[in-house]
């Protein structure tokens, strides 16, 4: 084994191996620009990851706004929150590292309590989970007596536990839709409930929450885009409202996979979610065209292969 100069435990794997592993890595990260020196830069790391993978029956769900070498190098699964703790309950693994935010983590907890869910380190934050607690709920309950509390999965297990229903943006407009009531509680987000409010018709009690990485999308800052007739446009319902009444498809980011079966041809793909969603894409569809959106959600990049390695091979509480 060696200690690299960045401390972290990588045996020393022969050159041959970390050639195949680099040129694995280059076939997919090139589509994104990556140079085949950083390909053979991290190949130790995935290589060493992907060994221990094996070696403690461990497999990795990395969400879909991971960085590319995450997604690329080590994945067993990249999707949705909901998708990926469903996913969960059907590996034999009885320990996931989950590569995501916290509530994400916790939500694959819910549905397998009896797995060991790692998380790489330090707490991932996520602005519209952090935006709300179980007693604001309790308060909305009182205030709105008889109105179902819908909330969005980006929330605590608490804050979920006092409410009716937890969607997902992948099915959102269906439960909305449905729900034999004409006023709901919807939480956290207050862009996704005026979105509700006004694609349904219904009275939507929203809250003051919301995703800082979709909302800085505003109509003036993708004037050029959404103004362009090559570019078809989509975006991801936690964006203001402004953005769903000019967009020509919104949804979740399953909904945006599906988009990809079957797209519009000739034309740019524009999606307005996090920028980790459209790499993805990139590289499982080199022969589509997309603009890039520019939006970075801080707290799920704290995750990194480094990080993911430690949690790996030398647990700690703080992972678990
Ligand atoms: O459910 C998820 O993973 C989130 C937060 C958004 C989406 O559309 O995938």
């Amino acid at each position: 084994m060696v200690v690299t100069d960045t401390y972290l435990p990588i045996r020393d794997f022969d050159k041959e191996e970390i050639e195949k592993e680099a040129a694995r890595l280059y076939e997919k990260l090139k589509h994104l620009g990556f140079s085949k020196e950083y390909c053979a830069n991290i190949a130790p790391i995935t290589l060493e990851i992907n060994r221990l993978k094996k070696e403690k029956n461990i497999s990795i769900l990395a969400h879909s706004y991971q960085t590319a070498d995450i997604i690329a190098g080590v994945a067993d699964f990249v999707g949705d929150s909901l998708g990926l703790a469903k996913k969960a309950t059907t590996i034999p693994q009885q320990t996931i590292l989950f590569s995501g935010v916290d509530f994400m983590a916790e939500t694959v907890k819910i549905l397998n309590p009896e797995k060991t869910i790692l998380v790489p380190g330090k707490r991932r934050g996520c602005t519209l989970a952090d935006s709300i607690t179980a007693e604001d709920v309790r308060k909305l309950k009182e205030a709105h007596p008889g109105a179902p509390v819908v909330c969005y999965v980006n929330t605590t297990a608490e804050v979920k536990a006092e409410s009716d229903i937890c969607c997902t943006s992948a099915n959102v407009l269906k439960i909305i839709e449905t729900l034999d009531a004409d006023t709901i509680i919807f939480i956290p987000d207050f862009n996704m409930g005026q979105n509700l409010a006004r694609l349904t018709g219904k009275n939507i009690i929203t809250w003051k929450g919301f995703c800082k990485t979709h909302h800085i999308a505003t109509v003036k800052k993708f004037q050029r885009q959404l103004l362009d007739p090559i570019i078809v446009s989509f975006a991801h319902l936690e964006c203001r409202p402004e953005i769903i009444e000019r967009v020509e498809f919104y949804g979740g980011t399953g909904d945006m996979t599906r988009y990809l079966n079957d797209p519009i041809p000739d034309r740019k793909i524009l999606f307005l979610t996090e920028q980790g969603f459209i790499d993805r894409m990139k590289m499982e569809h080199p022969e589509l065209s997309f603009e890039d959106s520019g939006l970075i959600c801080v707290n799920m990049k704290i995750n990194t292969l480094e990080n993911i390695l430690l949690a790996l091979s030398h647990p700690t509480e703080e992972n678990i």
